[in-house]
């Protein structure tokens, strides 16, 4: 998940919480906090990002349907490609499996080359390997990239769900 708008980790409690609501979604584990430079289109704000573990007895596609109704819900607007966003959910993995259709593929596209995506996702899961390619995660050389910094450490998902 990340976020470059407004109060940027109130969005993604609030999008781990409505996946924590759903019937069919358990969230098994959430990532800490990092703060990361911008990519792709590098003029904007910095973004939060985290990675976050689930348990669904959902198809892939049926869950990215549910991530797009809560990046809806939390007012996403799709304006400029790659641009701003109050919340953005993307499926990186799903099981071990490979899928490849118009609107959804899995393994994520490219998701090794980027550390905001690397560094959360390791940290859940050190041992995590590409689907694909068999190779671990914590292997990627993007993995050593600049501009991803701790902002929040996160313990477990209760804490992250209750901030005081
Ligand atoms: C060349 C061309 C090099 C395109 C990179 C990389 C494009 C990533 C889009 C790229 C290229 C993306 C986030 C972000 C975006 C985020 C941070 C994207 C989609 N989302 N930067 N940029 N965190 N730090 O969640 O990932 S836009
Ligand atoms: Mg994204
Ligand atoms: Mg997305």
């Amino acid at each position: 998940m990340g976020s470059n708008i407004g109060n940027r980790l109130e969005h993604l409690i609030q999008a781990v919480r409505l996946l924590h609501e759903h019937a069919a979604i358990n969230v098994k584990n959430v990532s800490s906090v990092y703060e990361t430079e911008p990519v792709g289109l590098t003029e904007q704000a910095k973004f939060l990002n985290i990675a976050v573990e689930l348990e669904t007895s959902l198809e892939a596609t049926e869950l990215l349907s549910a991530c797009q109704f809560i990046e809806n819900k939390l007012g996403r607007m799709r304006k400029i490609r790659w641009g701003p966003r109050t919340v953005d959910l993307d499926i990186l993995l799903y099981n071990n499996d490979q899928i490849q259709l118009e609107h959804l593929i899995i393994p994520h596209l490219r998701m090794a080359e980027r550390a905001f995506v690397l560094v959360p996702l390791v940290e859940i899961n050190p041992e995590l390997k590409n689907p694909v390619s068999g190779e671990l995660y914590r292997q990627q050389p993007a993995l050593k990239e600049e501009g991803i910094v701790l902002w929040k450490k996160v313990a477990c998902v209760e804490e992250f769900l209750q901030p005081n």
